[in-house]
C-alpha cells in the first residue's frame, strides 16, 4: 500500500501577488487528507515548512533580478530536507504550494533518489527563466531552469548538488506563455513540449499516451509538478498569473487518471493555488479532485 506524506509550503515570495501562501490551507480545507484517506492510503500530514520574511534589505536579490532570493533559497533548503526524509521513510511526498518557486526544493529532495528522474511540468508557463532572461525577477518563473542547473548557484545548488534533472527527461504540458529566452532554451536543449497547440491537435489521450511511453522507457521515477494555472482560468480562477486558452477540468482529470493507471508518478506537487483570487475555494477543490484522480479514485 502506498504511504503518502503531505508537506505544506506556504510560500509567496517567488512572485508579487499575496495570498498564494494560503494555498496549503485552502487545499486542506478542501479535504485533501480525507479524500486520500478514503482511498485507503496510509496518509500523514507533516504540516507546513516555515517560510522566512521578505527582507527589505534583500537589495542583493533585487539587484540580481532575483526577488527575495535569500528567503526563497532558505525555505527551499528546508523543503528539500523534508522531502528527502519522506522518501527515506519509504513514503510518497505530496507537496502543497505555495508559488512554483518551491519546485526547486521539492526536486532537490527527490532527484537524489533516482538516477534518471523524469519530470512532468503541467503549466501555462515554461518556468525556464534565469535572472538574465526573466522579465519579472520572480523566482516562480525559474524553477525548471534552476533544476536543470541554470541560474544563480543559490538556486541551482539547493540540497548541495546540481543538476537535478536532465533536459531529455522533462515533458512540458499545457504551455501557452513563454518568454523569448525560454523558447531559445527549449529549442537548444530539445526539451519535449506539448503546448496548447499540440494538446488541441492530438487530444489529451494521445498527449498522455506519448508522455507515459516516453518517460517509462528512460526514467526510474517521475515527479509531477502541477501548476494550477495550466488549467484554463474558467476552471481554476484562483491563480496569480491566469492565461486564457488552457487545459480543461476534464482534460486534466483524464491526464491524472491515465497517470494513475500507468503507475508512473513517484512524487507530486500542486502549486499556485491563491484563495484570495479564487471563487469560493474552487481552485483548491479542483486541485484536490485532481489529486483524487492521480491517486486512483474511480467514478464507479
Ligand atoms: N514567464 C513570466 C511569467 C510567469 C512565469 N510563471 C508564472 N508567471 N506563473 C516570468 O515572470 O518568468
Ligand atoms: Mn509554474
Ligand atoms: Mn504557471
Amino acid at each position: 500500500m502506498k504511504k503518502i506524506s503531505i508537506i505544506g509550503v506556504p510560500m509567496d515570495l517567488g512572485q508579487t501577488r499575496r495570498g498564494v501562501d494560503m494555498g496549503p490551507s485552502a487545499m486542506r480545507y478542501a479535504g485533501v487528507f480525507e479524500r486520500l484517506e478514503r482511498l485507503h492510503y496510509d496518509i500523514e500530514d507533516l504540516g507546513d515548512i516555515s517560510i522566512g520574511r521578505a527582507e527589505r534589505s534583500d537589495d542583493e536579490g533585487l539587484r540580481l533580478n532575483l526577488r527575495n532570493l535569500k528567503a526563497v533559497a532558505e525555505a527551499n533548503e528546508r523543503l528539500a530536507k523534508a522531502v528527502d526524509d519522506v522518501i527515506k521513510r519509504g513514503r510518497f511526498p505530496l507537496v502543497l504550494g505555495g508559488d512554483h518557486s518551491i519546485a526547486i526544493g521539492t526536486l532537490a529532495g527527490v532527484a537524489k533518489h533516482y538516477k534518471n528522474l523524469g519530470v512532468i511540468w503541467y503549466d501555462a508557463h515554461g518556468d525556464l527563466n534565469t535572472a538574465e532572461t526573466s522579465p519579472s525577477g520572480n523566482i516562480h518563473g525559474m524553477p525548471l531552469a534552476a533544476s536543470l542547473g541554470l541560474g544563480h548557484p543559490a538556486l541551482t545548488n539547493i540540497g548541495g548538488y546540481s543538476p537535478k534533472v536532465k533536459p531529455e527527461n522533462i515533458v512540458l504540458i499545457g504551455v501557452r506563455a513563454l518568454d523569448e529566452g525560454e523558447k531559445r532554451l527549449i529549442r537548444e536543449k530539445g526539451i519535449k513540449i506539448y503546448t496548447m497547440h499540440e494538446v488541441d491537435r492530438l487530444g489529451m489521450t494521445t498527449v498522455m499516451e506519448e508522455t507515459i511511453a516516453y518517460l517509462k522507457g528512460r526514467t526510474d521515477g517521475v515527479h509531477l509538478s502541477l501548476d494550477l494555472d495550466g488549467l484554463d482560468p474558467h476552471d481554476a480562477p484562483g491563480v496569480g498569473t491566469p492565461v486564457i486558452g488552457g487545459l480543461t477540468y476534464q482534460e486534466s482529470h483524464l491526464a491524472m487518471e491515465m497517470l494513475a493507471e500507468a503507475q508512473l508518478i513517484t512524487s507530486a506537487e500542486f502549486v499556485e493555488v491563491n484563495p484570495i483570487l479564487d471563487e469560493r475555494n474552487k481552485t483548491a477543490s479542483v486541485a484536490v479532485g485532481l489529486m483524487g484522480s492521480l491517486f486512483g479514485e474511480k467514478l464507479v
